[in-house]
């Protein structure tokens, strides 16, 4: 079949317009995931737990990350306390400390309550098995004392609040109560597409950087090329044998990539066991060129 040079011309101009004029045709941008992201919390506060003296309370909370690295307690402090606030981490609740992380009591502020952050190194932790935070005071009384803030309904359904009135000797559950706590955590298997762009070539650049802690060994890649009129098809798979140990990055790409017009380019990596992430952008396709917005 032959086609007019001109007529072609014209429809490219036509085409590169409406994608100018019109800049909304385009993606969500980005997903990223942080090295160390939020996994349980409950954040709702209408009731507390006043700590002094002999009175300890307990939170617990089952993890959905295999790594848990750090959590914070919403609190406040009254009066004035000379000693240290200890945030105990028990897989029983009569068990032996997994962790134990101690603070001077007088870090906690006494003119509002706060997030105060419990850092320590990083363990391995059982996905959905509970676990339990025990804070406790060396000192106090019933005007000095650090406020554990919390809910007085069930807003947090995998884990419960304890309290006990005689330095944890025995416990008093209440199953319809929780404590404000947020706990941050690293999945085995994680990763993020640090960045997806064109250029000559009709070549689709990417970059993997594995912010698990565990080893990517096998990627499926598909890339989804939406756009008026593709010659090579609108979809590439591979697979990526890669090996890529944590904290690595490595760089793929897709090629060629051949056609004209607007396009939205959603690139979709998946692991073996089914974690995947998905980055979509807009961009504009001309022959073998490929521009995609940053
Ligand atoms: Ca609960």
């Amino acid at each position: 079949m032959k086609i007019n040079n001109r007529a072609i011309a014209v429809f490219l101009i036509f085409i590169f317009l409406i994608w100018a004029i019109i800049p909304s045709i385009i993606g969500d941008g980005d997903k990223h995931l942080n090295q160390d992201k939020l996994d349980q919390e409950q954040t709702i506060a209408t009731i507390y737990e006043d700590i002094y003296d002999e009175i300890q309370v307990i939170q617990t909370f089952k993890p959905s990350l295999t790594t848990l690295t750090r959590i914070q307690l919403f609190l406040k402090r009254y009066g004035d306390l000379s000693g240290n606030l200890s945030l105990i981490l028990l897989d029983n609740l009569m068990g032996y400390p997994i962790i134990q992380v101690t603070k001077p009591a007088s870090d906690i502020d006494i003119y509002q309550r706060d997030w105060i952050e419990f850092d320590f190194n990083d363990i391995e932790v059982e996905i959905g098995k509970t676990y339990f935070i025990k804070l406790k005071l060396g000192d106090g009384d019933l005007y000095n004392y650090v406020r554990w803030h919390g809910s007085e309904i069930n807003t947090y359904l995998d884990g419960y609040k304890a309290v006990s009135n005689n330095n944890g000797s025995t416990w008093i559950q209440y199953l319809s109560s929780d404590c404000c706590f947020r706990t941050y955590g690293v999945a085995f298997h994680d990763f993020e597409i640090t960045y997806l762009k064109g250029g000559s070539g009709a070549k689709i650049e990417f970059g993997i950087k594995n912010t698990g802690v565990g080893v990517l060994d096998r990627i499926y890649a598909e890339l989804n090329l939406n756009t008026l009129i593709t010659l090579t098809g609108n979809t590439n798979t591979k697979i990526i044998n890669a090996s890529l140990q944590p904290g690595e990055s490595l760089n793929d790409v897709f090629s060629p990539v051949i056609g004209f017009g607007p396009a939205t380019i959603t690139l979709k990596l998946e692991l073996d066991d089914g974690t995947d992430r998905e980055i979509k952008k807009g961009g504009f396709l001309f022959l073998f060129y490929i521009y995609i917005k940053p």
